[in-house]
């Protein structure tokens, strides 16, 4: 995780793609990879994306403000410069970037709800014409038998929120669920699978304890803060939506890494404990047993109130989990984050173009501890993928072999998951576009289209074409073959 280790070390649009089949030459990348094993029938395939990366349009319709906008428009913040006020225009591209979704055979797609888009103040009134922006994506999606699964937080806060103490108060708990309750009441006869929260731990440590993604928050005591109130946010959200609706999936999603120390020296040991507490188990365990690790319950116990230890552990229908990669963790007294901090990779590991290793097995090992240690629930992978610097794109298409060959690599460890009884139902890759990659802006390239920023045209990668050929079970190579340049 380059972005984080980084810090701790240091008008064409999709209508270009409308009729024509795409290229033989990608056809050629995705065949080079060595087959995958077949994941099950009824596995579900999607891609994911967040609403701040993607949509734009930051002041249509009535949206207001985020902690998002304010952050990218602090000189120095994101380091390219960018912001999201375009990023890839979803908000008014969506329709072509659905029916793109469709030629590829994807059968579900993970976004994010802009709570400013839904009340700009944060509470009270209901931005309708806000809310009209999802409508119209979730009838584009249902018309193409694709299934929306909605996330309502992914670290757009509304910055009128902020201003009032944003996740360090405690009444975000309340706001949260209101503004949830508004946003399922006009998309829940549609959409069926709602994901509370994302990465509660990543926006905790980023945004609100080293400070390098919004709100820029520092310090120990201001994380435990933001963690405890995402926490009881979620599960508070969750039990009046679940009292509400009885039809619906609800769930949450987070960042999970196996953690290992980087060194044998006993003190790296000792810190990638406290680090897997702060990044892992700091939301597993009041999730799934009703309590904060040991290691970090005196700094929780002033924030826990009666009742909130049981709110946060509401029952859930699913777990999204996000996997990257592993930490490989050294003691380091200076940091805040449980004086641990990202340390040198095994010899040999190779990176994306994050920096971030490339360790498929990881995924494994994620999936076997929920499975031992976590009651084995049912679990989506909702996102996984990877920065490289690609080519330009070439006659429609960007050939990306490196990712290519990352998603076969992390297909075969869903797979070999599954296959050792982890509860796996589904696979979303991150990302469908190009996008905003919050402080790091639009140089870093995570998806399986290629966006041109200055002239929003979409153009598919080999992976996609890959993924395309998953998903339809093409015989011959296993998973690659005819790639992209069978799509219909
Ligand atoms: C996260 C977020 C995504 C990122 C992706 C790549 O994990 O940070 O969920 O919004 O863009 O993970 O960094």
């Amino acid at each position: 995780m380059l972005r984080r280790r980084d810090f701790l070390t240091s008008a064409l649009a999709s209508t270009a793609l409308a009729a024509s089949p795409l290229p033989l030459v990608a056809m050629k990348a995705s065949a080079q990879p060595a087959s995958v094993p077949r994941l099950p029938p009824a596995f579900l395939w999607g891609a994911s994306t967040s609403a701040y990366q993607i949509e734009g349009a930051v002041t249509a319709d009535g949206r207001g403000p985020s902690i998002w906008d304010t952050f990218s428009h602090t000189p120095g913040r994101i380091n390219d410069g960018t912001t999201g006020d375009v990023a890839c225009d979803h908000y008014n591209l969506y329709a072509g970037d659905v029916e793109l979704m469709a030629r590829a055979g994807l059968q579900a797609y993970r976004f994010s709800i802009a709570w400013p888009r839904v009340m700009p103040e944060g509470t009270g009134a209901v931005n309708a014409k806000g809310l009209d922006f999802y409508d119209r994506l979730v009838d584009a999606l249902l018309a193409q038998g694709i299934s929306p699964f909605a996330c309502l937080y992914h670290w757009d806060l509304p910055q009128a929120l902020q201003d009032r103490g944003g996740w360090h108060n405690r009444d975000i708990a309340g706001w949260f669920t209101d503004y949830a309750q508004a946003t399922v009441a006009r998309l829940g006869d549609r959409v069926k699978s709602w994901a509370m929260l994302n990465e509660p731990s990543v926006h905790a440590i980023f945004g609100h304890g080293f400070g390098n993604h919004a709100p820029g928050l520092t310090g120990w005591a201001s994380y435990v803060k933001a963690q405890h109130h995402q926490n009881l946010a979620q599960g508070t959200a969750l039990r009046a939506l679940r009292a509400a609706h009885s039809d619906l999936m609800l769930g949450t999603v987070l960042s999970l890494q196996p953690v290992l120390p980087a060194t044998d020296r006993p003190e790296d040991a000792a810190a990638a404990a406290r680090f897997d507490a702060a990044w892992n188990t700091i939301n597993l365990d009041p999730l799934f047993h009703g309590r904060y690790p040991a290691a970090f319950e005196a700094d929780f116990a002033p924030l826990v109130q009666p009742g909130d230890l049981a709110a946060i552990r509401a029952p859930l229908d699913f777990l999204g989990v996000n996997y990257y990669g592993r930490a490989h963790v050294v003691n380091a007294p200076d940091s805040f984050l449980a004086q641990a901090s990202f340390g040198p990779l095994p010899p040999g590991t190779h990176t994306t173009a994050m920096g971030w290793p490339i360790e498929p097995q990881g995924m494994v090992e994620v999936l076997a501890r929920l499975r031992d240690h976590y009651g084995n629930p049912l679990v989506f992978i909702t996102e996984n993928g990877a920065c490289f610097d690609d080519p330009a794109p070439v006659n429609g298409v960007v050939i990306d072999p490196q990712r290519v060959e990352f998603l076969r690599a992390h297909l075969a460890a869903a797979a070999d998951a599954i296959g050792k009884g982890c509860a796996l139902q589904g696979y979303f890759v991150w990302s469908l576009l190009d996008n905003f990659e919050w402080a790091e802006g639009e140089r870093r390239r995570f998806g399986v289209v290629h966006v041109d920023f200055a002239t929003q045209k979409r153009t598919p990668k080999a992976s996609l074409g890959f993924l395309s050929d998953v998903i339809r079970g093409k015989p011959g190579t296993g998973i690659g073959g005819a790639g992209v340049a069978s799509m219909p």
